[in-house]
């Protein structure tokens, strides 16, 4: 490649000012990566507001045909149902067929080299459970119903439980823990865990993940257990809306949900996007924590390959994180989205 075409999708927010952050920090790689090229795309609240769609056509034709990869920042998804309205971060990893969220929560270690306390990944099924958004009411005996579909495939189950092993056999510790709740939902959550347990006999595989650990437990004492001793998970395989809410939790574990990146993957396209959502108490006062951006830039980077560009970005990031002089207020400091930005890139 002799360059490299990223589209920006900052939406909503503080995504307006944590993305611009990412691109700069991209920029500062030099030849790290091919020369990048930046191509702006709207979606969101605010372009629904204006255009009547919250994802237009454009935007995912852009993104499928001209670009390498992208970065989402985050959308203001209203609470109460809008006629219309459809969050377009579930529809982008629905129509580019990103089925995998890759979440690593991991806190940096006093000096460098020390094992990190919390150094864990959760994957988490992108495309299906409870967010394939089946929902109706109707008015029974005891007034009004609501209901919701939860799809759970085999299809889906077998290729997150397949990624999910390809990263846990990556990794020095080589264990997978697989998060479910087949005590109740023995139909759903039992098709996901038995087939996620099978992955390792697939035929194809040919013994490849035989070497990695299999756990299993179950989500509302996995919650627990990460609280009180997040050293026993190495790999985290969840269905969608507990993979959410899991990662959420871990989040508060290394002190602020605006350090976690994550990034959206397929077979054939990657998406990097901070955990966080478009944080309405912060925005517009330039206080954004830029680094879980600058994370999930470099995670992307490292999908695709860039080694080199992905280390320098986490190593900086590391850096100013353990100087700890540099902070945005939810890590208890009072330097601003652009100060950190400046911390960052003078380590670059
Ligand atoms: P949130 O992640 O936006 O905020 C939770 C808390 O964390 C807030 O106190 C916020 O100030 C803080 N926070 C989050 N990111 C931060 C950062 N980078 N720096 C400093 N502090 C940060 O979650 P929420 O309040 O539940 O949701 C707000 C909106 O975001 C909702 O409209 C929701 O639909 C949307 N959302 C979008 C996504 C997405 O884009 N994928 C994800 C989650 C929530
Ligand atoms: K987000
Ligand atoms: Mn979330």
């Amino acid at each position: 490649r002799s360059s490299l075409k990223i589209g920006l999708i900052p939406a909503d927010g503080i995504g307006k000012e944590v993305i611009p952050a990412a691109r700069q920090a991209i920029e500062a790689l030099g030849s790290d990566i091919p020369k990048p090229e930046f191509v702006d795309l709207p979606a969101g609240w605010e372009t629904f507001t204006k255009t009547g769609v919250a994802l237009p056509q454009e935007t995912v034709d852009i993104l499928r045909s001209d670009c390498d990869c992208a970065l989402f920042g985050s959308v203001s998804s209203p609470s109460r149902k809008v006629v219309g309205y459809s969050s377009p971060i579930v529809a982008l990893r629905k129509e580019l067929d990103l089925y995998a969220n890759i979440r690593p929560v991991t806190s940096v270690s006093l000096q460098v080299g020390e094992k990190p306390a919390v150094d864990l990944i959760v994957v988490r099924e992108n495309t299906e459970c409870l967010y394939v958004k089946q929902e109706t009411s109707t008015v029974g005996e005891h007034g009004k119903e609501a209901r919701a579909t939860r799809l759970i495939t085999e299809r889906a189950s077998r290729r997150i439980g397949r990624m999910a092993f390809e990263l846990a056999q990556a990794r020095p510790r080589k264990h997978l823990t697989i998060i479910h709740k087949s005590n109740v939902l023995s139909i759903t959550d039992g098709l996901f865990r038995e087939t996620v347990r099978g992955v390792p006999s697939l035929p194809e595989l040919d013994g490849k993940f035989n070497e990695v650990t299999i756990a299993e437990q179950l989500v509302d004492s996995a919650v627990y257990r990460l609280f009180r001793e997040p050293e026993v998970f190495d790999v985290m395989v969840a269905p969608n809306l507990y993979g959410d809410i899991i990662s959420d939790a871990a989040a508060a574990l290394v002190g602020s949900l605006g350090l976690i990146p994550s990034v959206n993957a397929g077979d054939n396209f990657v998406m990097g996007e901070p955990v966080h959502g478009s944080a309405p108490d912060i925005e517009g006062k330039g206080i954004a924590n830029p680094l879980a951006s600058i994370r999930s830039a470099a995670l992307m980077l490292r999908h695709l390959g860039y080694t080199n560009g992905a280390n320098r970005l986490d190593e900086a990031v590391d850096a100013v994180i353990r100087e700890g002089t540099t902070l945005t207020p939810d890590l208890k400091g009072t330097s601003s989205t652009q100060e950190v930005l400046e911390a960052v890139l003078k380590r670059l």
